[in-house]
This record gives structure tokens, C-alpha cells and sequence, in this order.
């Protein structure tokens, strides 16, 4: 039996733990909001019953699993949730699947562009997000916050990030999703409705 399956039999209590991703700038941008999430949330010390493991990914086919992978064995978190940015985008949205497709508009940060093509040849054609998208709209919305749902994470890194976690996880049953950030001009609202999405699920 595992050392945390013990504890809770014993009915000792444990903070559930999060591991949770940005990205790096891309696109000749300077800042990208999900990563300044992500140094929002690691100043913070609102998250009492949660212990957070917040990391900055870079923007780079492979790079952005191979760096998640690592601190995912190394933690052993309860739950994932990816962040990135959607510029086009107007609101806050969590997105339902990662599919087995690449096809970059734009070079990644070490300037390679993949297209039209596989992330992986022998794997599924598309993976479901696996936590509960419901209760990730309300809790958006008891923030005051709109969460919209999304079919589509795009064809470019995020969807290559999102799709390889949740092949990853398939077998190890953690919970995952990715909600994608819009592009606004204050991240306030913004981030206070992720933070207390954290603190609910
Ligand atoms: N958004 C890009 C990659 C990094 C990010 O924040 C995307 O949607 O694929």
C-alpha cells in the first residue's frame, strides 16, 4: 500500500497537492500571462489545505513535457492543471481535449516550426481532460469570473503540452486539465478565479 493511501486510512490529514504549469513568453512577446500566474501564485500564501508546486514551462516542442515530466515524478501530485495563453481569445476557457496533431502557425522559442503532422504515430487520435468541467465553470463563476469551454487547445504547443500529459497520466489516473488565459489587459480578475478554482477542487 501506498505511503499516502496509508495516512489516509490512519485518517490523517494531508494537503491535497497541485501541480500547476505556465508558459515563457512566445511569439516575440515579453511577458505571458500564464507564467506571471504562476509567479502570482508562488508569492502567495492563499492556498492553506493546498501544497502548490507552480513551475514556468518554455514554449519548445518536447522541451514543455520533458521539463513537466520532472517535476511531476518528482512531486507526485494529486492533481495537474496546465496554463497557457490564447491571445484571440476574449474569455477565460478550459479546454475538453488535447489531440494527436501539430500544425504550428509560428516557430516554437528555439525557432522550429512542426507541421501538419503526429505528436505521437502509435498513440490515440485524442484524449478527454479529466476533471470535472462543470465544477470548473462554477467556481469560475462564483469568482465572479466567465469560464467558457473549448473544443480545441489549437495545433501548436499547448495542445502538444496538453495531449502528452494526458497520455502520461492515462494509466496513473491523476486528475488533469488545461484552461487557457485570454488576451487582456488586467490579469486580476483573472487570476484571483484560478486561485480560487485551486481552493475548490
Ligand atoms: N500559448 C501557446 C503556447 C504557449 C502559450 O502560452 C499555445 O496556445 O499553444
Amino acid at each position: 500500500m501506498k505511503a499516502r493511501a496509508l495516512i489516509g486510512l490512519l485518517g490523517i490529514h494531508m494537503k491535497k497537492k497541485f501541480l500547476i504549469t505556465g508558459f515563457e513568453p512566445f511569439d516575440k512577446d515579453t511577458t505571458n500571462p500564464s507564467g506571471d500566474w504562476i509567479n502570482w501564485m508562488n508569492s502567495r500564501n492563499s492556498f492553506c489545505n493546498r501544497e502548490i508546486c507552480g513551475v514556468i514551462l518554455p514554449v519548445k516542442f518536447n522541451g514543455g513535457f520533458s521539463e513537466f515530466k520532472k517535476f511531476y515524478d518528482e512531486f507526485c501530485p494529486d492533481m495537474v492543471i496546465l496554463t497557457g495563453l490564447a491571445k484571440n481569445r476574449k474569455e477565460l476557457t478550459v479546454e475538453r481535449i488535447g489531440i494527436n496533431w501539430v500544425d504550428a502557425r509560428i516557430p516554437d522559442n528555439d525557432g522550429i516550426t512542426i507541421t501538419s503532422q503526429k505528436i505521437d504515430v502509435s498513440g490515440p487520435d485524442a484524449l478527454f481532460t479529466t476533471i470535472d468541467i462543470d465544477k470548473l465553470i462554477s467556481l469560475a463563476n462564483s469568482a465572479g469570473c466567465v469560464l467558457k469551454l473549448s473544443t480545441s487547445a489549437g495545433e501548436y504547443v499547448c495542445n502538444e503540452l496538453l495531449y502528452k500529459v494526458l497520455c502520461y497520466l492515462q494509466d496513473k489516473k491523476t486528475p488533469a486539465t488545461f484552461i487557457h488565459l485570454p488576451g487582456l489587459e488586467n490579469y486580476d480578475g483573472t487570476y484571483l478565479a484560478l486561485e480560487t478554482i485551486v481552493n475548490g477542487l
